[in-house]
This record gives C-alpha cells, sequence and structure tokens, in this order.
C-alpha cells in the first residue's frame, strides 16, 4: 500500500501516523517526499487553480531547538531559504513536461544540467527532510535508535558513535556549501552509510551524485552557512554535534525500506 497524500502540505499528525505504523511493518515505508510530494494542488474543473509545492509547516515552535538552532536562523531558514527554493522550485516546473510529477520521481529523473530543478528540488526535499528528523530538546520521543535501525547501525558502523561520529566528519570535511547524508543502500537494506553531497544534491539523484553517494536518505545535515552562522559563526562542527543530539531516530527508523 503506498501513502496517497491529500494535500501538498506535510501534516506531522500524519507522519506521526504513517510512521508509527510503518515502523510496526504494518504498511510500506514512505520516503519523506512521498509525504510533501506532489507537483500539482487539487483542482476544480474550469479553475485557474495554483499548481506546485507548498513549504511545509514546521512540527514545532521555531524556538524548540534552542540551544542547538537559534529562532532567528530557523525563522530565516524555514521561512525564507526553504520558501525560496519551493518558489524556485513551482517556476521551473512551470511548463515543464515533470511537472505534476512527485518530487521524488523528479530527482530520480534530473540530469547535472537541469539547474534550476536540480538546485531547488533538492532544497526542496532536502529541507523537508531535515525539518521532519529533528526533534525539540523536550520531546518524549526515543533518543536513541532502537529496533531493526540499531542493528543496522551497529553492523555498518559498530556502534550509534561510531555512525555519528563518521556523520559529524562527513559534515565537516564537506568543502562549502553542502549536505551530509546517513543512507540506506537500496540493493542491500542492511547495509546504512554516510556521504556528503555539495549544494542541494542528494542521495536520490541517480543521474547527478556518484553511485557511492546513492541511496534511500535517513538523516540530512545541512551544512550551509545559512544553516548555522547567526549563532556558530565559522564553528561548523559544534553546530553539527548539537543538532545530531536533536535526531528524532524513531522517525529516521520510519524512513527506512
Ligand atoms: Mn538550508
Amino acid at each position: 500500500m503506498k501513502f496517497k497524500p491529500t494535500t501538498c502540505t506535510m501534516d506531522k499528525r500524519t507522519f506521526i501516523k504513517i510512521s508509527g505504523l510503518a515502523g510496526a511493518g504494518i504498511v510500506a515505508t514512505p520516503l519523506v517526499s512521498t509525504l510533501i510530494g506532489c507537483g500539482t494542488a487539487p483542482q476544480s474543473p474550469g479553475t485557474a487553480a495554483p499548481v506546485g509545492f507548498t513549504l511545509p509547516e514546521l512540527g514545532f515552535a521555531l524556538d524548540a531547538l534552542e540551544p542547538a538552532v537559534d529562532r532567528a536562523t530557523m525563522e530565516i531558514h524555514h521561512g525564507r531559504h526553504h520558501a525560496g527554493y519551493v518558489r524556485k522550485l513551482n517556476a521551473a516546473l512551470e511548463g515543464h513536461p515533470m511537472q505534476g510529477q512527485s518530487l521524488e520521481d523528479l530527482l530520480a529523473q534530473l540530469k547535472p544540467e537541469d539547474t534550476g530543478l536540480r538546485n531547488n528540488g533538492g532544497g526542496h526535499f532536502n529541507h523537508a527532510l531535515f525539518w521532519t528528523i529533528l526533534q525539540p530538546a523536550n520531546s518524549p520521543a526515543d533518543t536513541a535508535p532502537s529496533g531493526p535501525l540499531a542493528e543496522r547501525i551497529q553492523a555498518s558502523f559498530g556502534s550509534v558513535e561510531k555512525a555519528l561520529e563518521a556523520l559529524t566528519s562527513s559534515a565537516a570535511k564537506r568543502f562549502g556549501s553542502g549536505w551530509a547524508w546517513l543512507v540506506q543502500d537500496t540493493s542491500n537494506p542492511d547495509r546504512l552509510f554516510v556521504t556528503s553531497t555539495p549544494n542541494q544534491d542528494n542521495p536520490l539523484m541517480t543521474g547527478v551524485v556518484p553511485a557511492a553517494s546513492q541511496g534511500r536518505p535517513l538523516v540530512g545535515i545541512d551544512v550551509w552557512e545559512h544553516a548555522y552562522y547567526l549563532n556558530y559563526q565559522n564553528r561548523r562542527t559544534d553546530y553539527v554535534q548539537a543538532l545530531v543530539k536533536r535526531i528524532n531516530w524513531a522517525t529516521v527508523a520510519g524512513l527506512m525500506a
């Protein structure tokens, strides 16, 4: 059974319900893009309805990630940067043959020269995932991986600490703007790995990123300066170390195939 969103806006309650069910093995596990992704808004016959993706709401208050991420950074990051990717993605899709496709399908078809869709489609997906896998400091949700996710981390990295070290190191070494990822190998679901990509590229862009970076993204860490510079200035590693403590591992487990 494939989850079909009824609107283009991510609904956190729906997401939690679905990821909970998915964790119990009842339904196929959705990618975040499936939850946010429809290229066309519902249309009534005879109306010129607006077409496109919409900015998903945050599932928490703007200051809920403090002190790891400050409120001002969140305001600008979600309300301006992410909103800008959505707006430019919709503009790039106007009259484009890929208009109306899910974000996941769109990303998988991109070629390196599809600059507008690559930067803004990636920007929309990456940020939607980012907001989804973070949780407030006072959240009652799981704070450590468990079940199959914990087993796969153990088998792939040796321990959760080593997995987080690999992720933090990958984030620190990414030169310039980009993302560090925890990825599930699509041909061997028991294998998780860490990689990084430049700009707004991501592991779903199989026509763009190297084979070693392709797979199912479970965690994305934004290392663009806009994600941390107000509070951390050039201390990227401090930001990443604080951020990985805010990962909602129950949500991440629900994103695994
Ligand atoms: Mn960003």
